[in-house]
């Protein structure tokens, strides 16, 4: 914890204030006020930062480097100052200085470095794991373009690109005298040097890969992490740009843009596969710089490169870093001059791995022709470690041509890399009970019968640091006035607020809380979308990204039910609901797309009906992104978890909003099966088909939408006005959805779960209108939302993959 008083803090600023702009406090905007704090709270992280790596070197002991594609951080100076222990003596300073904090936090730009799920669970882990003293550091690509903004114009989702850098970064430095080389294209010249093959790289395309890194700060702790992000620069003095002619001009921009576009922009696809060739330099981009500057760091330290898994652990978030695999056999056999066996067995004990999906559409692959001609050197070492492999297949299944083809990692012209992932790593895991069981039990059940010991499950979580105590102050503060501080340390303690849900007292504060969170919202909604809710009504919330499976369409056919149903009957006994949704659509998703303007459709038809919009607002809000969401989430009464049943390998919004107080109505799948167990059958509302159920269908078909369609009258009724020109004049307008539920059989079974979903929504109201009943269903979820802290979530990983000691015991 860092201690500095008020006077300080406040002379500090206003002499950080002047040296940044050159004029005095009073004289700035609140942008320059926003930055002149953050410069600020990096200086005092700063001598933490240098701390944490002295110790951590004397220590001498393991490290892990979290590799990954994808860093959501969102915004970073609030949960600075709330881990440094200094932001209500921050606040108060400030606001004596004639400064409101919110307003400054609410200018930084959010850190979008990621799509949705797995890139906001890498930033949950890093903040976990330097709040447990763990020594571990994030290792990913600083996109110059992040996640796009959205923005929605006439019922359709626009993207902006988001040039989030545009404004400068007060978090990063930039560490050039730590750059490393990566090498693309040319071919590899193999040479007998004393009976020994030598493998050389030639005619290949040098690109500078620059570090910056970010301090990831430990809750309270003097800890301070390091994010390192790579970026992509063409390599000094390779072209002299001046006394080249114009020809060689040309080559040389040519080569620089071709250098820059490697770290230029983040692909808005998730769950989604396209095997662009620009996607797989990004990867070994960031791959092969990391590994090579953990090897760097880790020689200079002194240590023996025999020893690298006892002291380094590399952890690979989906199999976007999989080349880590043979990048570390490259430098350990070409560079390091290991035996190949001995190479390997460092390898496969220093890596491990976490799948995160299980839809085959997202399984990625490279064809042989454009890694080989990328990447040279490391798709010979891809090719022996397969051959190696495969010798091991054919032992063991002899004969069995059909199942060594399906496990190989390179077959039918492609690279797999979740077989190399699995192959190339001690530990495959998956992110909530079910999903690792329908890895081991189907989707990867070669692979597990193979190699049972690999496979285990983590079960995702959440930092509550972001997601309770920053974002719902108010509920943070009645936890502890109720149940004391120490669920900040030890989020299992939250339990404790079990034994105050009979205290009508305390019930009606927490009412009272997210009553106080509602009108923040709807003041939030008017001001954006010009829509008024009422803010009595209940807060129905469906935020995540925009995809068939996560079923916005199962929301949006009870909203045109509901609908029809107000019409029949205007005095119809319900809840007023206020339906909130936000989330992005790939941009080459059209089906998304099409939701997205459903959605707006939708909203636009009922918001603007005196007859029900008493009753009912539907709201699609703009540029869903990790700061929305910590406003969005603290408001909700009812979280929407609805996918297809097998489909979410875990979601973590979920958690969130429990973790905030509400209800959830879900289906049986991800980690919705977890909060169940958690809070008990009688706390949350579970609708729709099993696992089993639809992975029958899967297997034996019989599902038939049409059925469904022609025997259900409501169901045809909202199916029809999808191309009624009901919800829009162009009766074409939705026809992708329209087609997909039932030309193509509904392949997420919205129709066939669609009875069951209005059944628990009935179920919603009838509860909510117990109002006693209700607000305790809150407080369970609440109390049980501990387990759901990343900090569990990481301890797991710590003990039972990374074999990494939590370091200072100072907690
Ligand atoms: C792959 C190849 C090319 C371009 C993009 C991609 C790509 C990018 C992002 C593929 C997948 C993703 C992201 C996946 C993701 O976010 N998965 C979610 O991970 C969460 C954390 O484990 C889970 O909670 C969610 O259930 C899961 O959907």
């Amino acid at each position: 914890m860092l201690s500095i008083d008020k006077d300080t803090f406040k002379k500090d600023y206003e002499n950080k204030f002047i040296k940044l702009h050159g004029k005095e406090l009073s004289e700035g905007n609140n942008q320059q006020k926003y930055e002149a704090l953050g410069a600020l709270v990096k200086d005092y992280v700063a001598n933490m930062w240098i701390e944490t790596n002295k110790k951590y070197k004397k220590a001498g002991d393991k490290q892990v480097y979290y590799f990954s594609m994808e860093f959501l951080l969102g915004r970073l100076l609030g949960n600075c100052l709330l881990n440094l222990g200094i932001r209500d003596m921050c606040k108060e300073a400030l606001s004596e200085m004639g400064i409101d904090l919110e307003e400054i936090e609410d200018l930084e730009q959010d850190q979008g470095l990621g799509n949705g799920g797995l890139g906001r669970l890498a930033a949950c882990f890093l903040d976990s794991m330097a709040s447990l003293t763990i020594a571990g550091q994030g290792c990913g690509i600083r996109y110059k373009y992040g996640f796009f903004e959205q923005k929605i114009v006439d019922g359709q989702q626009v993207e902006v690109s988001d040039n989030w850098l545009r404004g400068g970064n007060v978090w990063e430095t930039k560490k050039a005298d730590k750059a490393e080389i990566v090498k693309f294209g040319g071919s590899v010249k193999v040479e007998n040097v004393n009976g020994k093959l030598s493998f050389i790289h030639v005619n290949y395309e040098p690109v500078l890969a620059v570090p910056y890194d970010t301090p990831i700060v430990g809750y309270e702790n003097n800890i301070v992490n390091t994010l390192r992000l790579w970026s992509a620069e063409p390599v000094s003095n390779e072209f002299d740009f001046s006394s080249f002619s114009r020809g060689e001009f040309l080559k040389a921009m040519a080569y620089k843009n071709s250098v820059e576009s490697i770290s230029l922009v983040l692909y808005p696809d998730d769950s989604f596969y396209e095997g662009k060739m620009l996607r797989l330099k990004q990867q070994y981009f960031f791959v092969c710089a990391g590994i090579q500057s953990i090897i760097r760091h880790f020689k200079r330290c002194g240590g023996n490169i025999k020893e690298l898994d006892e002291k380094i652990a590399i952890h690979i978030n989906d199999t976007h870093p999989t080349l880590a695999i043979p990048e570390l056999m490259r430098i350990l056999v070409d560079q390091e001059e290991l035996s190949w066996e001995e190479a390997w067995r460092i390898t496969q004990n220093t890596i491990s791995y976490t799948n995160h999906t299980i839809l085959a559409e997202a399984l990625e692959k490279w064809p042989t022709d454009m890694f080989k001609t990328i990447l040279p050197r490391i798709y010979m070492i891809v090719e022996e470690i397969n051959e190696r492999y495969c010798q091991e297949l054919w032992n063991k299944y002899t004969g069995q041509w059909d199942k060594i083809s399906r496990m190989a990692i390179i077959s039918d012209g492609y690279v797999k890399m979740a077989n190399l992932a699995i192959v190339g790593s001690h530990s495959v895991n998956g992110v909530a009970k079910l999903h690792t069981e329908i890895l081991k039990k189907r989707e990867m059940a070669d692979f597990y019968y193979l190699y049972p010991s690999k496979f285990n499950n983590k079960t995702n979580g959440i930092t509550h640091r972001r997601w309770l105590l920053k974002c719902n102050p108010e509920l943070t503060n009645l936890l502890k006035e109720t149940i004391g501080d120490s669920f900040i340390r030890h989020p299992m303690d939250l339990d404790k607020f079990k034994n105050h849900l009979d205290d009508v007292n305390i019930l009606s504060r927490l009412n009272q809380i997210k009553q106080n969170n509602k009108v923040k919202l709807a003041e939030e909604i008017y001001k954006t979308k010009g829509i008024k809710v009422d803010t009595n009504s209940i807060f129905d919330v469906q935020v995540k990204r925009i995809h068939g499976y996560k079923r916005q369409t199962l929301n949006c056919l009870r909203i045109m039910d509901l609908y029809n149903r107000l019409l029949e009957n205007p005095s119809l006994d319900m809840v007023p609901r206020t339906i909130i949704f936000a989330g992005k659509a790939a941009p080459g998703y059209y089906l998304a797309k099409n939701i997205i303007e459903l959605i707006c459709s939708i909203a636009d038809k009922v918001n603007n009906d005196p007859r029900v919009n008493e009753k009912l607002k539907v709201v699609m809000m703009d540029n869903y992104k990790v700061s929305l969401a910590e406003r969005i989430i603290p408001a909700a009464d009812l979280s929407e978890q609805i996918s297809t049943t097998t489909k979410e390998a875990s979601g973590t919004s979920n958690m969130k909003f429990m973790m905030n107080g509400a209800v959830t109505i879900a289906t049986l799948d991800g980690a919705n099966i977890e909060i169940k167990d958690e809070v008990g059958e009688d706390n949350i509302v579970i609708f729709g088909l099993n696992a089993d159920e639809v992975l029958n269908f899967h297997k034996y078909g019989g599902y038939s939408a049409w059925d469904i369609y022609n025997n259900n009258p409501r169901v045809k009724a909202v199916i029809d006005d999808l191309v009624s020109g009901r919800y829009n004049s162009d009766k074409d307008k939705f026809n992708k959805i329209y087609a997909n539920l039932l030309s193509y059989n509904d392949e997420f079974f919205v129709l066939k779960d669609f009875d069951a979903y209005l059944e628990a929504q009935k179920k919603i109201d009838v509860i909510y209108r117990d109002q006693a009943k209700w607000q305790r269903m809150c407080g369970v979820n609440i109390a049980h939302s501990g387990i759901f802290s990343s900090d569990r979530t990481i301890k797991e990983y710590a003990t039972g993959i990374w074999d990494s000691k939590v370091l200072y015991k100072n907690l």
